[in-house]
């Protein structure tokens, strides 16, 4: 475990984050695991605890959106966060190391943690002609994955790609792409989405950090906290009626404004995720309240399987 005593708070507030921000952010991350009001000082004692586990993030086929959406959220600090609780050692786009450096790093972490850390992986990989279509310092991804994913304690993947192949894998998948599951024959939890709200990543870390286990998830490794129910089921343009026990935080004036977006080809109603609750950009809003249908991009194979993106499902 790394121990860096007291420096979450410091550099938050180095950052110019108060007291209040973070708790307002420990508050939104506590609604959307489902938790009682109850946890918000439960949540916010995990983030700056002293005991956290090491975390390797292995980007692999994938267009770097999905580290874009954690960094460019109107948390602009929750690098920093997340790099002071999670203890985050070996990030491609993050790190400062680079080269042999970064790849010392990357081998430090793993053979002195083995079994004990975290293992975020975004984008798939490519498995075609012995995996040559994706490289990093001479190694195939298949070769990285197959040798780091295995002694993780748990490995999380974050994007569709990684969860499922995402656009990496779209026919005709010349590269061969696969999700890391399907490449590496492991279990995952998978936190889809292209990209995925980055607090979803956020709950299913703390999750961990609060219980000392991985969330319950669904029969496609997604948290039930996140996925459990339809993008339909929760979308303030249903009518308030339709609504009733679904979302009753909706059923405001404001909320109702809008008509559903099926005819425009939505595919709300078989897609799983909470953008209709947590939306994006510190809840300011989602692709739906936007006016854009929903493309299914938290769903396996949306590409191909989803698409034409507007035509009526
Ligand atoms: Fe895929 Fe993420 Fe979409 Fe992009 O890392 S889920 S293409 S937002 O970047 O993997």
């Amino acid at each position: 475990m790394s121990d860096r005593k007291g420096s979450v708070e410091q550099r938050l507030e180095q950052r110019g984050v108060t007291r209040r921000d973070f708790m307002k952010f420990c508050t939104i991350v506590s609604a959307t695991m489902g938790l009682a009001p109850s946890f918000v000082p439960k949540v916010a004692e995990a983030l700056t605890s002293t005991q956290r586990p090491p975390v390797v993030w292995l980007s692999f086929a994938e267009c770097t959106g999905c580290t874009e959406a954690l960094l460019r959220t109107t948390y602009p600090w929750i690098d920093t966060l997340l790099l002071d609780t999670v203890s985050l050692d070996y990030h491609e786009a993050l790190m400062a190391p680079s080269g042999e450096a970064s790849e010392k790093s990357l081998h430090e972490t793993v053979t002195q943690n083995s079994g004990k850390f975290i293992c975020i992986v975004d984008g798939s990989i490519p498995t075609a002609d012995n995996g040559v279509y994706g490289m990093i310092g001479g190694k195939t991804f298949l070769g990285i994955a197959k040798d780091i994913c295995p002694k993780a304690l748990a490995v999380l993947c974050v994007g569709t790609c990684s969860a499922y192949g995402g656009v990496p894998a779209m026919a005709p998948n010349p590269t061969g792409a696969k999700s890391i599951q399907d490449a590496i024959g492991i279990k995952t939890v998978n936190i889809p989405g292209c990209p995925p709200n980055p607090i979803n990543m956020v709950g299913t870390i703390v999750n961990y950090l609060l219980f000392g286990k991985l969330p319950e998830v669904d029969q496609l490794g997604r948290p039930l906290f996140a996925y459990g129910k339809l993008v339909h089921d929760q979308c303030q343009r249903r009518s308030h009626f339709e609504m009733g026990e679904f979302a009753p935080s909706f059923q405001s004036e404001e909320a109702q404004k809008g008509y559903c977006l099926y005819e425009l080809g939505c595919k709300g109603p078989e897609t799983y995720n909470n953008c209709p609750t947590v939306k994006f950009n510190d809840g300011t809003s989602w692709p739906v309240q936007g006016g854009h249908p929903c493309i299914g991009c938290s769903e396996p194979d949306f590409w191909d399987k989803l698409s034409p993106f507007y035509k009526p499902i």
